[in-house]
């Protein structure tokens, strides 16, 4: 079964993972293995881009944007209404593909090309509405007007979590935006980068436009090349906050511009005027949906101490009644963490939360069986112990308590990461505050929602630690264009602005 639906996507046992502009049938870099994480097994294997590749491409780029850039900016976004088409006739194959190679439930490898399919949606209409302003000027006969222009290849480097759905973010976007894009997946999951790459590939011949979709496959030294390279005006990059330091360090050492989507330590705030059963639900998927592995999965939950005991006795109980198994058989709501490094991590984890007088609720162990399978975990714990303020991939939730909600914002805010946060509460001054300036300092705030599961037409990303950036929605496009402002002088004298007089003299 596996291997048809390999077979249909175009993967072989062995395949290259340097695509784009150039054909370079032979890449010269190490080889990357393709681990099924929940049987320890090779899928296949992809050929990573050595040196040479990368300069061939990354020139192949800028020779691409040189013509990209002057098509009207609709006919780019006909190309990625075609993309997305492509996408809904492999939804199915990619989607299991996806779980093959992460590890997530079949429902969420589909949720995460249907993510891809709304991004290229949204893309499309974006493609007619790439809007500047125009601004009063104060000299008579002058008007002032913005304008958005193409920016460059851009460097996307995205993480294995969200393998293909946080490359269509950017590249979608930046496609309609007139950018050529150069994709460095995680080596992690080079398999569904290839195949969304030959999905690319069709649509690109059928448009005449190779070279718009590049791929890179490799280790952390293609992402230091790509960073320090000039000829990518803007590298966005999804990943560890240690990674973020590094990848922003470099580029703002040579003025780029980086869009940074790194980790979360995000909470929900549930109060006792706060409907129990959706709040069971919100973090039960929240913090073990993905196997806790989402930049938004929930690791504090921050419950009013009125509420705490009884909160947790649903949790265990929820907890125990989770099918653990191969993420795409039906029913099962947990796979595997991706390799062993993350169950080492985890249990490393827990060994710091006993240690530092946490409390292991439920869950904890790794299970006796192949693949990287964990119990999905709840720990009692303080807000001020040094591993809830990490941030690990993995499902642990934190239960901390409080007692008024200035003191739970202040939890909640009390990180070093600025991602997402929630608060279900019934109370619409709870809500109100918790959505005013004194209350949550993330880039998401959610009312009676979990903090994972965004919809794409919001501007995804947050504060401090998390980097910054905005992906997706909103107007998360204009990071993929450079302003440009244009006055205009209609008139037959040259006022200066700010009253300037700068008159030639009269001999
Ligand atoms: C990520 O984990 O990097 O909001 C992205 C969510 C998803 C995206 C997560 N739409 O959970």
């Amino acid at each position: 079964m596996f291997t048809e639906v390999l077979q249909r996507l175009g993967l072989n046992a062995v395949n290259s993972g340097t695509r784009g502009l150039t054909s370079i049938d032979q890449p010269t870099g190490s080889r990357f293995a393709s681990v099924n994480p929940a049987t320890g097994t090779t899928l296949a294997t992809v050929v990573g881009t050595g040196e040479a590749d990368y300069e061939q491409i990354v020139a192949g780029a800028s020779r691409t944007f040189a013509t990209w850039r002057t098509w009207p900016a609709p006919r780019r976004g006909e190309v990625i209404r075609q993309l997305g088409q492509a996408l809904r006739q492999h939804k199915a194959d990619l989607g299991l593909l996806v779980t093959l190679e992460t590890g997530k439930i079949l429902s969420e490898g589909e949720g995460e090309v249907q993510e891809m399919i709304d991004m290229c949606d949204f893309a499309v209409g974006l493609s007619r509405q790439l809007h500047g302003l125009t601004i009063a000027s104060e000299r008579s006969a002058h008007r002032m007007f913005e304008q958005w222009h193409p920016l460059g290849p851009v460097g996307v480097i995205t993480a294995f979590n969200f393998p293909v759905a946080v490359w269509a973010w950017n590249a979608a976007l930046a496609a309609v935006c007139g950018d050529v894009i150069v994709w460095k997946p995680s080596p992690q999951t080079p398999l569904t980068a290839v195949a969304v790459q030959k999905i690319c590939d069709r649509v690109m011949a059928d448009n005449n436009c190779e070279g718009l979709f590049n791929l890179c496959v490799g280790d952390v030294s293609i992402g230091e090349r790509m960073a320090a390279d000039r000829r990518l005006p803007l590298i966005s990059a999804t990943g560890s906050c240690a990674m973020g330091c590094r990848v922003a360090a470099t580029v703002a050492g040579r003025l780029g511009r980086s869009l940074l989507e790194l980790g979360g330590n995000n909470a929900v705030i549930i109060t006792p005027q706060a409907n129990l059963d959706l709040a069971l639900r919100a973090v039960l998927f929240s913090a073990v949906g993905t196997v806790g592995q989402r930049c938004t999965t929930l690791r504090r939950l921050i419950v009013h101490e009125s509420l705490a005991d009884s909160f947790a006795t649903k949790l265990r109980q929820a907890y125990a009644s989770i099918l653990i198994g191969d993420p795409w058989q039906p029913g099962v709501l947990l796979g595997p963490l991706i390799n062993d490094r993350a169950v080492t991590q985890m249990l490393a984890a827990l060994d710091n939360a006993r240690q530092q007088g946490g409390e292991i609720l439920c869950g904890g162990r790794r299970l006796d069986r192949p693949g990287f399978f964990v119990e999905p975990t709840l720990v009692s714990a303080h807000a001020n112990m040094p591993i809830v303020r990490e941030e690990t991939f993995a499902p642990i939730l934190y239960l901390l308590t409080y007692r008024d909600l200035d003191e739970a914002i202040a939890i909640q805010n009390s990180v070093e990461q600025g991602l997402s946060s929630a608060i279900f509460t019934d109370s619409l001054t709870e809500a109100e505050t918790f959505l005013s300036a004194r209350g949550s300092d993330c880039g998401i705030a959610n009312v009676n929602i979990g903090t994972s599961g965004a919809e794409i037409g919001g501007a995804f990303g947050g504060e401090k630690d998390t980097g910054g950036g905005r992906e997706a929605g909103s107007d998360a496009w204009k990071a993929y264009m450079r302003r440009q402002t244009c006055t205009i002088n209609g008139g037959r004298e040259l006022p200066l602005a700010q009253g300037v007089r700068f008159e030639i003299p009269t001999t």
